[in-house]
């Protein structure tokens, strides 16, 4: 059932559920919590800094710059669109690079458990040879050359310095064609974003549509690359994702009164791995039960939570603006931390509870947080001792503070690109072709994608809003990271939640006892997207390229640099993207104009940016109707 608990309030900027906004305000007033952080400083962010015209590369700035305003060029002369272009780009290539960083750390790991010097060993034997084939490995050799060739071949996707990214063979072939005619199919990971960093520099490169264009390059060595890569490996390791049922805190209500309870946080899934196992050791429950607790409670935030829902469905404590009040229940024992989008502040919240912040990265580390490398040659070793320090501070709890709400919803995630073509064609007939029969037929109008983050900017449950909207007009959605934990904290990640959907796609989704969101996984695994847009294109009837596909993608509270990098491959291969409630480039009609428009010409993608669910609603349906007019 959807839970009519799931409401969204108005009040704080940024705290989007009743319950959240109920464990703020039980923090004492002097506690500066990010939502109390942006009603106080009572401005806006800065213009120039907003709409990208603001240049810091060199020291006779930094120069804010108005486009059209002579005299307000930057001192070397910097146009504004050579600014925004740069900025812009400067933000692609550091997704890139926390996407692909995050990848690479997977690629030498597996290496090192091919090679027999980690405890971790492929789990999903019948994905191998798939993966084989995609990193241009023959499938057919015997199973220990085949990994040890895989292992090389991944590795090869950061260090290569000339040639192609051999993911990017996966691209339906117009696509890598019109890759190949505009010069940017990435050559390494590595290179793409040295470079990119290099030609942003002063005195570099400063025709704006060389920058974007550069731009388009580096991204598509995240999607494409770095991104794929570590989805398809981490499949591998910890197992592809299939459809499981869990449960997802609508107001941290997946914490248990009489556990000792951990939440992940981050983004890498072999640390939550390892400790998903040790949580599980009668040894470590013995422990928990002498200081009184029953056992241990695992729980995710942000896309680590994502993944290990994915695969183990562990419940889900909240999305990035969840993880100061996650603490706030005054039920946690710990928060263990890898890497990405974990606020600084959380170790302030800590402070005055008796939860321990665990770092585990030594990319990551944090004042005042306890830090316990994840050594992975002791992983199940390590994963025990963040658990026992997580027990020894279960006496500690103060159980006046302690205020878990009482509300969870069920969902259905773990939706791989695998797992949505068992269900719709059957375990022997794995297919995409009912989907395309039923878009062509137009029970299914098309497709979106509601990704990434959500934000203290923004207090409108815009991406719930737009699902409804969207579903209600027939439209699949897709969903990955913080945005899919909003839609499943709505229920529309429930298959009761298909009665919100239009005539066609209700009964489609009822024939088959799906959700009509469909969970993807976390801000990686949008690469499972380019997977599935690739095979529905294969599987024909659609047209021969991506852009073709009646299809949109959105990321309407986007918040980190990986979410541009992220809609600019999806651009780069032919979607149009909806991002809100702004867009970085706004303070350059002429950069603004071309990833808007111009841009199409060479990929068939363009940016768009919407402010309210109906503006995104709006421009998607028309969106989708113009594809379904060329069908
Ligand atoms: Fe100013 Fe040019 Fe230096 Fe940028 S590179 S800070 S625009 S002088
Ligand atoms: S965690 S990048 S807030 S989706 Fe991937 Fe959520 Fe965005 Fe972080």
């Amino acid at each position: 059932m959807i839970d009519e608990r799931a409401r969204f309030g108005k009040g704080r900027p940024g705290v989007q559920t009743q319950t959240a906004e109920e464990l703020y305000s039980k923090l004492k007033e002097d506690v500066l919590t990010a939502p109390r952080r942006v009603e106080r400083r009572g401005t806006l962010p800065c213009a120039f800094g907003k709409g990208g015209t603001c240049c810091r590369v060199c020291n006779m700035g930094p120069c804010q710059v108005v486009e059209g305003v002579e005299e307000l060029k930057g001192v070397c002369g910097a146009s504004a669109a050579t600014v925004v272009a740069r900025n812009f780009a400067r933000m692609v290539a550091a997704g890139t690079s926390a996407h692909s960083d995050h990848g690479r750390h997977v690629a030498k790991l597996f290496y090192e458990a091919v090679h027999g010097e980690v405890p971790f060993e492929v789990r999903d034997k019948r994905k191998l040879r798939v993966v084989a084939q995609a990193f241009g490995v023959d499938p057919n050799l015997p199973e220990g050359d085949l990994l040890k060739e895989l292992a090389d071949a991944a590795l090869r996707i950061f260090s290569q310095q000339e040639g192609e990214i051999i993911l990017t063979h996966r691209a339906p072939k117009p696509l890598l064609e019109k890759w190949r005619q505009y010069g940017v199919v990435p050559r390494g990971v590595d290179r793409e974003v040295v470079e990119l960093t290099h030609r942003t520099t002063i005195g570099v490169d400063q025709n704006y549509k060389n920058i974007l264009m550069g731009a388009a390059r580096c991204s598509l060595a995240d999607g494409w690359g770095g991104s794929m890569l570590a989805t398809e490996l981490q499949d591998l390791l910890l197992g592809n994702p299939q459809p499981i049922r869990a449960k997802v805190n609508i107001g941290l209500g997946v914490l248990r009164p009489d556990h000792v309870n951990v939440a992940v946080h981050g983004h890498d899934p072999l640390l939550a791995d390892a400790l998903a196992q040790a949580s599980y050791d009668p040894e470590i429950i013995e422990e928990a039960k002498r200081v009184g607790a029953k056992g241990i409670n695992l729980s995710g935030i942000c896309c680590t939570g994502n993944e290990v829902l994915m695969r183990k469905g562990i419940p889900i404590a909240g999305s990035f603006i969840q993880q100061e009040v996650a603490i706030a229940t005054g039920a946690l024992e710990a928060v263990v931390v890898d890497v990405q989008c974990i606020m600084q502040n959380v170790v302030e919240i800590a402070k005055h509870f008796h939860t321990a912040v665990i770092t585990t990265s030594p990319i990551a580390m944090m004042e005042g947080a306890t830090h316990i490398p994840f050594d992975e040659k002791r992983a199940l070793e390590v994963a025990k001792e963040i658990l026992r320090t997580a027990i020894a501070r279960f006496p500690q709890r103060d159980l006046s503070k302690v205020n878990i709400p009482d509300q969870s919803v069920d969902i259905v995630a773990g939706f791989s690109h695998e797992a949505i073509m068992y269900i719709l064609g059957g375990r022997f007939r794995a297919s995409y072709k009912p989907l395309n029969e039923n878009i062509i037929n137009g029970k299914i109008l098309g497709i979106a994608a509601i990704v990434g983050c959500d934000q203290y900017r923004v207090n409108e449950p815009i991406q719930v809003e737009l699902a409804k909207e969207l579903i209600a007009n027939n439209v699949l959605v897709l969903a990955t990271g913080c945005s899919a934990t909003n839609m499943a904290m709505a229920g529309l990640l429930s298959p009761e939640a298909a009665k919100l959907a239009g005539d066609g796609l209700r009964e489609v989704l009822e024939a088959v006892g799906c959700p009509p969101v469909l969970h993807m996984g976390a801000c990686v695994d949008n690469s499972r997207i380019l997977i599935a847009a690739t095979e529905i294109v294969h599987t024909g009837g659609l047209g021969d390229d991506i852009f073709q596909i009646p299809a949109v993608g959105c990321a309407p509270q986007w918040m980190s640099e990986k979410a541009i990098a992220i809609g600019m491959y999806f651009v780069t291969t032919g979607v149009q993207v909806v991002f809100g409630p702004d867009f970085p480039t706004l303070g350059s009609k002429t950069v603004t104009d071309f990833l808007f428009y111009e841009i199409e010409n060479y990929f068939n993608g363009c940016w768009r940016v919407a402010r309210t669910a109906n503006e995104f609603a709006n421009i998607m349906i028309d969106r989708i109707n113009g594809g379904r007019r060329a069908l």
